[in-house]
């Protein structure tokens, strides 16, 4: 069988015989003509073959060619062809200048005639037929993405010395709060599903990795219904050894980020504005820095008073500060620093003169937090107290306490959630759409 040419690669292909194979998405069926724009996952080609409505014993191949009409007549939408042709270049055509005239066409996998979706279903509907869902030209755009985004940041830790791991999912105790924690039966006894790879990524350190990254799913047992949580998401995670401070550890995070967006932007800059209206912009660096105290004094300036007692920003807080600072930095991005011990876990490595701001940070990206990063606490009776002082057991942190007993270098790192990031990325309203299958409170299937 001749070899499939991609429908994005038919342009630089000379006239002649192709096979294209992919989904039917429309049949025009006309008196005289038939069209079918057929789609692959890279794009459409309008193909195009003489309607023979009766046979004619004058021509040598009638009976295939009113066959073939037939076949195209009963054709639904959404039923896989391959299918062999005559590829031509013509101007006239609106869909990329070319169409492909029908030799024979095979089906290899019909659709049911009506689809159970359309373009304006309800995400939830969309959500439930997912596979068809992703057939959209935008959402496979999504996936390319987070493909090249994914692979960006991956080359700038690999070129940078970091290595790559794999942390176990199936935990024996929890990793960020006994909130929010998925336990499941484990032979005798309970094991719990990874929040993060908190404590493991730190192990690297005293196992004197130096730097490490790993983007790996991460599970929250978290009840709410927003545009921005899941239950399971990929969690992308980078920790370092020597750092001197959040500041080090904020270096790299946006050196990463940066890689990413060049390369996003590089590769499928163009086809993003198209699909979403939005543009591929590069940040410069160094991102806006503002600790929390100064954050509250301008929400504050501007009529805004953070509702939560606290003192951590609510959503609103979020979108007024990014607000704030694409007003007056011109930034996408903020690091949002110095965060109030009573609201960060017992790990984070609190400031020399005041222990009641901790050496960490947020960091937003067009209005919402996409990510956490801090120096952590590595002097063990420090840490201890620390978590003693959070109300936690030290006895159930034994094994990761134990890390800092024999020797390790003081680090930082960070996590970031992927979908978060590409639904702010795009303009999205929700991780809904730049997760490949979403799963919340009530969706666990598909
Ligand atoms: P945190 O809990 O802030 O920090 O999570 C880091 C980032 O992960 C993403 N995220 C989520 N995405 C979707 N659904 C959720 N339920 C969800 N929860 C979190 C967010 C968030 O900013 N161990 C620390 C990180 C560190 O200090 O290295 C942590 O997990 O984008």
């Amino acid at each position: 069988m001749a070899k499939r040419s991609t429908v994005a690669s038919l342009s630089a292909l000379a006239d002649g015989e192709i096979v294209v194979a992919g989904w039917v998405d429309t049949v025009r069926d006309q008196k005289a003509v038939q069209f079918v724009i057929l789609r692959d996952e890279t794009g459409a080609v309008q193909l195009v073959t003489k309607a023979v409505r009766e046979l004619d014993p004058e021509v040598a191949d009638s009976a295939e060619r009113l066959a073939l009409t037939e076949l195209i007549g009963t054709l639904n939408a959404g039923t896989f062809i391959r299918v062999t042709g005559q590829l031509a270049h013509d101007e006239r055509v609106k869909l990329g200048g070319l169409e492909v005239k029908i030799s024979t066409l095979e089906v290899v996998a019909e659709a049911q005639p009506e689809p159970p979706i359309a373009e304006d279903s309800s995400i939830d509907k969309r959500l439930d037929w997912r596979f068809l869902d992703l057939r959209r030209p935008e959402a496979n755009l999504i996936f390319r993405v987070q493909t090249v985004f994914e692979h960006a940041m991956r080359s700038w830790w690999v070129d940078n010395g970091f290595i790559e791991i794999h942390t176990p999912k199936l935990m024996a105790s929890a990793s960020e709060s006994r909130a929010e924690l998925f336990e499941l039966q484990y032979f005798e006894t309970t094991a719990y599903l990874a929040q993060s790879p908190q404590f493991f990524k730190q192990m690297a350190q005293p196992a004197g990795f130096g730097a490490v990254f790993e983007i790996a799913p991460a599970f929250r047992a978290d009840p709410s219904f927003t545009s921005r949580h899941a239950t399971e998401f990929t969690s992308i995670d980078a920790e370092m050894s020597w750092v001197d401070s959040h500041e080090d550890v904020m270096a790299m995070h946006e050196s990463v980020i940066v890689a990413g967006l060049t390369a996003v932007s590089a590769k499928l800059g163009p086809q993003v504005e198209e699909a979403f209206g939005v543009p591929v912009v590069v940040p410069t660096t160094p991102f806006p820095r503002i600790p929390l105290a100064e954050a509250h004094e301008i929400l504050k300036a501007r009529g805004y008073t953070v509702p939560r007692a606290d003192g951590d920003l609510d959503p609103e807080g979020e979108r007024q500060l990014s607000a704030y600072v694409k007003e007056t930095f011109g930034h996408d991005f903020v690091f949002v620093t110095d965060y109030f011990t009573s609201i960060r876990p017992f790990y984070h490595m609190r400031h020399e003169g005041d222990s009641n701001l901790t050496n960490s940070y947020d960091l937003l990206y067009n209005g919402t937090e996409i990510s956490t990063g801090a120096q952590r606490e590595h002097r063990i009776d420090i840490l201890t107290a620390q978590a003693k002082d959070k109300g936690l057991d030290p006895e159930e942190l034994e094994f990761y306490l134990d890390f800092f007993r024999h020797g390790v270098p003081p680090h930082g790192g960070f996590g970031m959630g992927l979908a978060r990031f590409l639904m702010l990325l795009l303009g999205l309203p929700s991780i809904r759409e730049t997760t490949y299958l979403f799963r919340g409170p009530n969706r666990l299937l598909p």
